[in-house]
């Protein structure tokens, strides 16, 4: 018979041998990038001290007392040399909390700290907390710009799940103490996947918004918004531009939202977004990039068609299917860039690629031109220009 520590040994060893799991890059599927077999963090992968109680008298079953149900929508940094997310972890008490994570190599071995981040509260309680953008700005503070959602002070009697989503914004320099400060003010009603840029415009803070009407659907808002403020730590909107409306018939109909902070580079700012249509099996979220200029970030350059990344095989299926979403990458100092991104609300991934083809896909990829009769004319080219160069080639099913 197991004694008590015989078994906790064994949780502590199988939770080992998850965290120590190699991950394997999968074939090449597109050229863009490489996704990898495996996800790289899970509610498994929480510490089992978060979850168990090891105290053989208050806990003689051995029972896992706080759950965590799933590890997702996770911001990311590489700072100091170092491969950090933080995580959007999520108890089985459907409340998500921060918590920081960390790699050796931007790949495998995501380990969790010991403690989740104590997220200090404004006057006006947080109900849940989620989805952090880090942006180390110009001004030297490394900023988290998540969405606090609180109950509908306006919700009818009876209303139980009307919520008022914001955008939270608190800064640090370790990871460990966070300054929280006021919730930014914007003149729309609601607020997610807001997103601080990296340095100053035209002398302010700049932020990418995403205005909406009410907490699920857009309404008559949405897209991706742009709006400056003279102070972060009293962050108000007054001017909100949409930069990248949604339209019709794409894979931003239903909603939109920028993913991490943009990259910047030769080119311009370097954007991750994610896109949402809507389907008879529900929700369909997919990620996407484009450009925009390096003085005027606001205005879009560049933007090929379609997905950039959309779910496959079991990041299909979780707590919300059919949705990838991204709140983080890392460009590290050989130029390689780590996509985080989460699948279905459940787990996160990686994908990586290079700032150079990054770039190139993004520039390169022809724009969505709106309806199928042009899209088979952009085909047509790509298809005859390719012919005349497989001319005298010997190519499988070309003999
Ligand atoms: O459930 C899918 C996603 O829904 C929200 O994103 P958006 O505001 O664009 O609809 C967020 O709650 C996100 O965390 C979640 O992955």
């Amino acid at each position: 018979m197991s004694t008590f520590s015989d078994r906790i040994l064994e949780l502590f060893q199988r939770h080992e041998a998850l965290i120590h799991r190699s991950n394997e890059p999968l074939p090449d599927q597109n050229g863009i990038y490489t996704r990898y077999r495996y996800p790289i963090l899970t509610g498994a992968h929480a510490p089992i001290f978060w979850r168990y109680d090891l105290n053989e008298s208050s806990n003689p079953h051995l029972m896992e007392r706080q759950g965590v149900n799933a590890a997702l929508n996770s911001g990311a940094i590489f700072h100091e040399g170092r491969y950090l997310m933080v995580v959007r972890t999520e108890g089985v008490d459907r409340k998500s909390f921060f918590a920081m994570a960390e790699s050796p190599n931007g790949i495998d071995r995501w380990r969790f700290w010991d403690h989740p981040i104590v997220m200090p509260e404004t006057d006006n309680p947080d109900t849940n907390v989620y989805d952090m953008r880090l942006t180390l700005h110009q001004d030297g503070w490394i900023y988290g710009v998540f969405c606090t959602e609180r109950k509908d002070p306006n919700a009818p009697a009876g209303d139980t799940s009307a919520a008022d989503a914001q955008a939270g914004i608190a800064r640090t320099r370790d990871f460990v103490n966070w300054e929280r400060l006021p919730d930014l003010k914007s003149p729309s009603a609601q607020q997610r996947n807001v997103v601080l840029h990296p340095e100053f415009v035209e002398g302010k803070y700049a932020f990418y918004t995403r205005p909406q009407d009410g907490f699920i659907g857009v309404g008559g808002g949405g897209g991706i918004g742009f709006g400056a403020c003279d102070d972060v730590t009293n962050a108000v909107i007054d001017k909100e531009l949409v930069m990248d409306p949604r339209l019709y018939h794409t894979i931003k109909e239903v909603k939109n939202g920028q993913g991490p902070a943009p990259l910047k580079t030769a080119e311009g700012w370097l954007h991750l977004a994610h896109g949402v249509r809507n389907t008879a099996a529900g929700l369909r979220y997919v990620l996407y990039t484009f450009m925009s200029d390096l003085q005027e970030p606001w205005r879009i350059t560049h933007a090929p068609a379609g997905h950039f990344i959309a779910p496959e095989g079991e990041e299909r299926v979780g707590d919300v299917s059919n949705v990838v979403f991204s709140n983080g990458w890392i460009l590290n100092d050989s130029d390689e860039v780590f996509v985080y991104y989460g699948s279905s609300d459940t787990r996160m991934h990686v994908a990586t690629t290079t700032l150079e083809k990054l770039i190139d896909y993004t520039i390169n990829t022809p724009v969505d031109r709106l309806r199928s009769a042009a899209s088979v004319e952009t085909r047509i080219e790509l298809i005859n220009k390719n012919l005349q160069l497989m001319k005298g080639m010997k190519l499988p099913g070309r003999e």
